[in-house]
Order: C-alpha cells, then structure tokens, then sequence
C-alpha cells in the first residue's frame, strides 16, 4: 500500500524529528558474523541499505520477548513515524545496544540487558525498577538482512532476550501506536491474517524468524519455568 512513509521514505527533510534526533545521536555497534566488535557507526549510516551491502555493515541490536504472568506475549505496533518498518506488528521491544561502555559489557551479555531496560523505559514507559536486567533471559542470537520502505534497511546480529513479569505501561507515541497481550491463538490468528494481507496488517521480519523457528517451542518452556534450558547461546542462526 502507499502510505505516507513509504512514498517519503527516501526523503530526509521529511523524517520526524524525534527519529531523525535518534538517527544521528545513537551509534550503533558494528561486528562480523561472529558478533566480534568491529567498529561503531551512526544508527543512520547502519540502515541505510546501499551502505549495509557496499561496506557490508552489520550492528548488534537486541529484541526482547516479554510474558506476563498468565503468559500471554506483548506485542507493539510500532508508530508511524519510524523510519523503518513504520506500522508493523512486532514482539515487546527492539532497538541496539549503543557503544558506550555500560552497553559494551559481554559478560553475562549485561550490555544488551541494559539496552533493553533502556528501551523498555524509553518506548513503552515500563519503569526499569520492574525489570531488574538479570530477568532477562537471553535465548538465541540470529543474523539476518531485511529492506524496508525505499533505502532502508536491517543488517543485524539480534540478541533474544525473554523476561517474564508483570509490567507496569505507558507506551510513548514517538514509538509506539498500540500495544496487545495475545496467547499463542490470538498470535496463529495474527500470522493468518498477515499472511492473507488482512486489515493492511503487517509483521516485522525479525518477528516473522522467531515466530517461524522459536517462539511456540519457547514459549513452552516459559510455560515450565524452564528457559534457561532453552538457551544456546554459543550457536549465530543466519536466517
Ligand atoms: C531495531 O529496532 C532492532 C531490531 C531487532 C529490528 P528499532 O528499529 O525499533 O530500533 P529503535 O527503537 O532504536 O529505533
Ligand atoms: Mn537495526
């Protein structure tokens, strides 16, 4: 469909300002295949996709999975004013750890758990008291590239990180243009009606992966109190 994002998405002087300010202030973390820190570059340079394929960027993000305690998934609708993927239906949270030294720490993966408390906050207004960062649990890593609208576009080394609580929200509509709890039902039915192109609704790529490869078997052991035997953190899917 043609929508407002997609017919300016190659035209800088109308990105919203709040995006554009993120665009240049947040630098990203680039690393190789093997999630070995290469560099650093703006979030700007990192999306757009002519860079991605001629330097071959890739940066670390992360994107966080959050139950409640009926286990039902969060998922937002991300605002329609993101540069990328304006609109679509995602899980809880997603953004990147920034290279700066609290979110740089590889130990016990705190440097993405910090990123995510960050965001959690910043997007979805959830207070970081309620989300001590050793909560999160983090399940897997992919590799995967994605273009969006016009010259935008995803190259990322995704860290996935589950967190099971009962949150308090107060989504920011810089980011966020809706939110949902759904059981594994209301999310099969969601799979349906984006696959048929139903009510213009659309999925995130990187959700679509984990969906297709993670999240049902996941979500079992969140059922069990087990994700830590879910975990393999050693193996980077390319998907
Ligand atoms: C980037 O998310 C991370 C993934 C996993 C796609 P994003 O575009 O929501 O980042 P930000 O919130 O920083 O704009
Ligand atoms: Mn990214």
């Amino acid at each position: 469909p043609v929508t407002a994002s997609s017919i300016n998405a190659d035209d800088d002087s109308v990105m919203d300002a709040v995006q554009r300010r993120l665009m240049f202030e947040d630098e990203c973390i680039l690393v190789d295949a093997n999630d070995a820190v290469v560099g650093h570059d703006t979030k700007y340079n990192c999306h757009l996709m002519e860079k991605i394929e001629s330097e071959n960027l890739l940066h670390r993000a992360f994107s966080v999975f959050l139950f409640n305690s009926k286990h039902e998934l969060l998922l937002q609708q991300r605002s329609s004013t993101k540069v990328t993927f304006p609109l679509v239906w995602t899980n809880t949270c997603c953004s990147h750890p920034l290279y700066r030294e609290s979110e740089l720490i590889e130990e016990n993966y705190l440097g993405v758990r910090n990123a995510a408390q960050r965001k959690l906050l910043d997007e979805l207004g959830i207070p970081s008291e309620e989300l001590p960062v050793d909560e999160f649990i983090p399940l897997g890593r992919i590799l995967y590239k994605a273009p969006s609208d016009g010259k935008w576009g995803e190259h990322e080394l995704d860290y996935l990180l589950f967190i099971v609580r009962d949150v308090s929200m107060n989504p920011n509509p810089d980011e966020v243009a809706d939110v949902k709890y759904v059981n594994r039902e209301q999310l099969r039915e969601l799979v349906k009606k984006a696959d048929a192109g139903e009510e213009g609704l659309k999925l995130s790529p990187w959700f679509r992966i984990v969906v297709d490869n993670f999240l049902f078997k996941w979500w079992d052991h969140v059922d069990q109190g087990s994700l830590n035997e879910a975990a393999d953190m050693k193996t980077i899917h390319n998907l």
